[in-house]
């Protein structure tokens, strides 16, 4: 093991380090190191402090995350009932569970064939210890089947591909100071961080005047910290209020219509739908106004203002496209910052929800190359391609996982599934509709899982092999989402117990499967090599030892990283990759897809668990489930510290709890008819009435009676997904009661 030595002192070393975790940052650590045993951690160092990248609260407590009593430390095998916990386990040795998995891997291939074995992974956002081994040895064994669709970011990434053809939408941080009016549409990234170095920059250009207004249905972190005003939103309703402030331009004539002539493909079809021509219906403020709740005044005004300040930056996220017409949250956002003329601009944005910038950013994995998939061989593409059209021939929806196991080929499903190797990722907190989910895992012959905690998709299985966090081996990680920087992930204490990576699982099957000359590099020889042969990293990594000992690769850019902004300068040379090479307001692709619920431009349309629709007689409130300020998910559960810093409670307006006779502190009880929770009530302003939330990621503990008594939201949530991918989980209607 290679641990680097600096800044001795009293018998401490520090290790430069980061975490590989889902947790929308990539902070640079220094792990304080005495006797093996990680003491202290501090954040980054870098001299100049403006241009620090501090760790949150999340960072700084990794520490009682790593050392946590409740962390797997063998090798387990089931002894009692599924779903029930570490009581229901025994400790084997690594030989007796692999021995176990692959006697189970040969009997399910020999009795319904490779298709019958789900695998899905995730947990480590790294590029080498990844489930790339696993699944290139499940791959020469004859595959398996697997999920379609980005739990994230579907819906923005339909939207981004029918309107750009590119993903590749964000700009740069240091790019705001450029900006003179920020809308923060639905994005919090006070909570949610955005890029370690976001809410710095954030605080700064703040500091320098930039007018900025939250629209969200949460007086959310970020509205309390950096809005001038909050304006509440009625949930899944943006797109109303964004084609009515089209609309508005449109009548004063605001666009900006040399841009729009020049760039863009199909405005007239839009504009006839603003206007009416198309269905009748004038998209005016008033009648924006009673969908979005948002007063018909407000929503002129600030179409007039975004309109006419030079440049705006308007800001969509993922969140709220994670809804039954999620997509049409970002295509709206998409047609006004097309419409103002704010793409490819400094100062502007290009929306979409996905923020990303191509520094910094890692899509490729180290290590052994993958082999195609043989269960997939000779289907249609699927949307890893993205590809507009959903075409499920081989895989299952993200948001499907439990409907598939349970109703398999007679349910429309590729095929019946009968043994799932959960390799990361915890889809019994994170997947709606999680009751399913036990009747679905239930319903297996054999389940083998791995983590770093007995999570509540881990409870189900058969055999859980336990994993090491990211202080215990050595990898490149991805800054998420902005960068721009490089990050190293450097090993700094022994593996706990007997834990492994997900990568040195994958070798340890390929070895029991047979496979010879499988993997026969380091971890240090593949990741040089992954430097050195990923152009992404080689542009500006000359020196990979160095990189190492420093844990982390600063780029200077001259300036900052504007997307678009060669399409926009150099239009002749740097078509869009769209059919037309324009930016597709109106997009051919979509309209061949014929479907009226997944139109070719832009469009409000209610769909799902809506405010309007004949359910809300039954359940009134709309729910919303953000992701957690203390937690990545489902990760750093149970931390004492940040279990302290935001107890765990459901939001509900003062109007809300009255009528139903809650007061703060309150245990309650929410509801619908798929599941039913039990929460403490935080009663309070900071959200509109008619609506509650609950942060995702509590894991799921369902009692005797069916009631979960661990807070997880997705007992609540649906397992449908909109015509463009998005996983329909904001769409959801509840009832609350006191318990
Ligand atoms: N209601 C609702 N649900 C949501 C969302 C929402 O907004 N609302 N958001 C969705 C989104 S955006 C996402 S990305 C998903 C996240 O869904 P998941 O990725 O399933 O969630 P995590 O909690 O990050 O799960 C990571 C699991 O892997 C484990 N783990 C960590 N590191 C490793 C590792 O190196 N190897 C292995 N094998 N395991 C590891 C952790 O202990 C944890 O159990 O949730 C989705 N679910
Ligand atoms: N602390 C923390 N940070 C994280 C994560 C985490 O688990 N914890 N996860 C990371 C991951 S994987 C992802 S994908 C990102 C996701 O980050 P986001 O996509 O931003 O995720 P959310 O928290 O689901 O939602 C963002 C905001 O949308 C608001 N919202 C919900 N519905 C609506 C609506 O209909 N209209 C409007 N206008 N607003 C609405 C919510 O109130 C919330 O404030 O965060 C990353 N960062
Ligand atoms: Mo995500």
């Amino acid at each position: 093991m290679s641990v680097q030595q600096e800044g001795l002192k009293d018998g401490e070393t520090i290790v430069r380090c980061t975490s590989s975790i889902d947790c929308g940052g990539r902070c640079p650590l220094r792990l304080h190191v005495k006797d093996g045993v990680i003491t202290r951690i501090e954040g980054d160092d870098f001299p100049d402090p403006e241009k620090q990248l501090r760790a949150c609260l999340r960072g700084r407590a990794y520490r009682h995350w790593i050392y946590h009593p409740d962390r797997l430390k063998y090798p387990l095998k089931r002894v009692g009932e599924r779903g029930k916990g570490i009581s229901e386990y025994e400790r084997i040795s690594w030989d007796e569970a692999m021995d176990t998995v692959v006697r189970e891997l040969k009997r399910v291939k020999e009795t319904y064939g490779n298709s019958s074995i789900f695998f899905t992974g995730g947990g480590h956002l790294g590029a080498l210890h990844t489930v790339g081994s696993l699944s290139k040895a499940l791959c020469m064994f004859g595959g398996y089947t697997t999920i379609y669709g980005n739990i994230s970011s579907e819906g923005a990434v339909w939207a981004v591909m029918s309107s750009y053809g590119d993903v590749m939408v964000g700009n740069s941080r240091e790019d705001l100071f450029n900006t003179k009016l920020l809308i923060m549409w639905g994005w919090d990234p006070v909570r949610m961080i955005s890029g370690t170095d976001c809410n710095y920059t954030l605080t700064r250009i703040k500091e320098a005047g930039v007018k900025i207004y939250t629209i969200d249905p949460r007086l959310t972190h970020s509205a309390a910290t950096f809005a001038d005003e909050w304006i509440p939103i009625i949930p899944g309703t943006d797109a109303a209020m964004m084609v009515s402030m089209a609309y508005v331009m449109v009548k004063e004539n605001l666009q900006d219509q040399a841009f729009i002539d020049k760039y863009t493909l199909g405005f007239d079809k839009f504009r006839d739908y603003l206007l009416g021509k198309e269905d009748g219906v004038e998209k005016t403020p008033a009648w924006a106004s009673a969908i979005c709740g948002v007063p018909a005044a407000r929503i002129e005004s600030l179409a007039r203002e975004y309109a006419t300040t030079k440049p705006a930056c308007l800001m969509d996220c993922q969140g709220p496209a994670r809804a039954a017409q999620g997509e049409q949250y970002n295509r709206c956002a998409i047609a006004l910052t097309v419409m103002t003329g704010n793409v490819g601009k400094p100062g502007g944005s290009a929306c979409g929800g996905l923020m990303g910038i191509p520094y910094g950013h890692m899509f490729r994995s180290a290590g052994i190359p993958g082999v195609k998939n043989p269960v997939e061989a000779g289907g249609p593409s699927v949307r890893g391609t993205l590809d507009l059209n959903l075409r499920l021939v081989r895989r299952v929806h993200t948001n499907k996982i439990f409907d598939a196991m349970l109703h398999g080929k007679a349910g429309g499903y590729p095929t019946d599934i009968k043994m799932a190797w959960l390799a990361g990722g915890n889809i019994m907190t994170q997947r709606g509709d999680v009751n399913k989910g036990d009747r679905a895992l239930k319903s297996l012959e054999f389940i083998v899982a791995q983590d770093i905690f007995m999570s509540p998709s881990a409870r189900y299985a058969d055999i859980v092999f336990p994993i090491s966090t990211f202080a215990e081996k050595n990898d490149l990680t991805r800054p998420w989402p902005s960068g721009p920087y490089f990050t190293f992930m450097n090993q700094t204490i022994e593996p706990l117990g007997e834990s492994k990576t997900d990568w040195e699982i994958g070798n340890l099957l390929a070895q029991k499967l047979g496979f010879k000359d499988f993997d026969t590099k380091t971890d240090d020889e593949w990741l040089r090599l992954f430097v050195k042969e990923n152009p992404e990293y080689a542009t500006y990594i000359r020196d990979y030892d160095k990189f190492k000992k420093e844990g982390i690769y600063r780029i200077q850019m001259e300036e900052p990283y504007v997307a678009f902004r060669k399409q926009i300068e150099d239009p002749e040379n740097n078509p869009f990759n769209t059919p037309s090479g324009k930016i597709e307001i109106f997009s051919q692709r979509v309209a061949d897809m014929n479907n009226p619920m997944c139109p070719p431009i832009p469009k409000y349309i209610p769909d799902g668990e809506h405010r309007n629709h004949p359910l809300a007689k039954k359940y009134p409130l709309q729910l919303l489930s953000p992701h957690p300020r203390v937690r990545a998910h489902s990760t750093l559960q149970f931390v004492d510290w940040l279990e302290e810093a935001e107890p765990h409670a459901v939001w509900i307006n003062p109007a809300d709890a009255e009528a139903r006779g809650i007061r703060q502190g309150d245990e309650v009880y929410v509801f619908n008819d798929r599941g039913k929770l039990a929460i403490k009530a935080l009663v309070t302003k900071r959200i509109r009435p008619g609506v509650v939330s609950i942060y995702e990621g509590k894991y799921y503990q369902p009692d005797e009676q069916g009631i979960d008594r661990g807070g997880c939201v997705n007992v609540l949530t649906p397992d449908a997904y909109s015509p463009g991918g998005a996983a329909a989980l904001k769409t959801c209607l509840v009832e609350i009661t006191r318990s």
